[in-house]
């Protein structure tokens, strides 16, 4: 295994300003090369992190660079091509979430990498906040109980196409933009979906997609888990990109609310905790606990390629948040509830 490992980013577009300083935060790693389509996007962003080659197109770069891994930050559309390219060069690859624009796409993207031998991960990081994992050892400290009912929320106005513009375009947003999120949230808090039932609105009239996803899950854990989101929520309590969870279970319940604070309720009281994130100077403070958890999420994946541990945000594991997502549209679409056979 060689001192560092090298490795290069797809994609120059807005997130590549908080993955690149959030990989140059770990040891180990070395960013080598960048892509983007417009060059002068990549040179912008080699300049400004330091880094030595660009590259227009990804398939000379795959095929020039000798790289250990290699991390793609494109918009979703591209993300089959570029990981299939990884594939067939042999190289471990990180997609951003979400995977796929469906679910037979992400399918045929865990199988290419399967069939290449090609270890592949998703770049899925809520469950690596800070507060989550704070919730998370609450959770599993036993103190509430067993939990029997959650809600998972994140629901603001934040105008989230200023920064993003290619949101706007989707036709499916919000649970693919934010869904892929939340469900994985709900999967690590609560195990996996034997059901589903979901409604959507589309409030803003000047996106393509929808805005506004209500899920309703029973889990195998036995936990009815409603999961919330929506970018037309006016709310006295405005804080993107928080994501709010109660959960309640035999004993008490357990809130992580407004700025982190997790407040434990039993019959004795309630006790407060807080689940800040580490902030980081390169983080945009609009973000700023998703930024901070890229970095916890590039350490886990770093971690697997070392072979020093395992990945939790595995291609294989993704896959399974993946099919919450499309399951949420089918629902939407159809009025049924779905039931899960093969998971888990
Ligand atoms: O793209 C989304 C994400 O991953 O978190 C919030 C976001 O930036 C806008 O919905």
């Amino acid at each position: 295994m060689p001192e560092k490992l090298k490795f290069a980013v797809l994609g120059c577009g807005f997130w590549s300003h908080f993955q690149i300083p959030a990989w140059q935060e770990l040891e180990g790693v070395e960013l080598v090369a960048v892509y983007n389509r417009t060059r002068k996007k990549a040179e912008e962003v080699a300049a400004k992190f330091g880094v030595p080659q660009v590259y227009s197109t990804a398939e000379e770069l795959l095929a020039t660079e000798k790289l250990d891994f290699v991390d793609i930050i494109t918009d979703v559309d591209t993300h089959e091509t570029f990981v299939k390219l990884a594939a067939q060069y042999r190289i471990p690859v990180i997609c951003q979430k979400p995977m796929a624009p469906n679910l037979e796409t992400a399918r045929s993207m865990v199988e290419a990498c399967q069939k290449a031998g090609v270890p592949y991960f998703i770049h899925e990081n809520f469950r690596w906040q800070a507060p989550i994992r704070k919730y998370k050892e609450v959770l599993e400290s036993g103190v509430i109980g067993t939990p029997f009912k959650a809600r998972i929320s994140f629901c603001s106005s934040f105008p989230v196409f200023k920064n993003q513009p290619f949101l706007a375009d989707l036709e499916e947003f919000i649970l693919t933009d934010v869904g892929s999120h939340i469900l994985d949230v709900s999967r690590f808090l609560f195990g996996e979906a034997t059901s589903l039932y979901c409604k959507t609105h589309s409030i803003d009239k000047g996106i393509k997609g929808e805005d506004v996803a209500n899920v309703l899950m029973e889990m195998d854990s036995g936990v009815h888990c409603y999961a919330e989101m929506s970018y037309a929520s006016i709310l006295e309590q405005e804080r993107f990109p928080q994501t709010f969870v109660l959960t309640e279970g035999s004993d008490g319940s357990v809130y992580l609310g407004p700025d982190f604070e997790i407040r434990i309720t039993t019959r004795k009281g309630t006790e407060v905790v807080y689940g800040e994130p580490k902030l980081y100077s390169w983080a945009d403070p609009n973000y700023d606990v998703v930024h901070a958890s890229i970095v916890a999420c590039n350490r886990n994946i770093l971690q697997a390629l070392q072979q020093k541990g395992t990945a939790e945000t595995t291609g294989e594991d993704n896959f399974k948040t993946a099919e919450l997502v499309f399951a949420s549209y089918d629902s939407a679409r159809t009025g049924k509830a779905i039931a899960f056979t093969s998971i888990p």
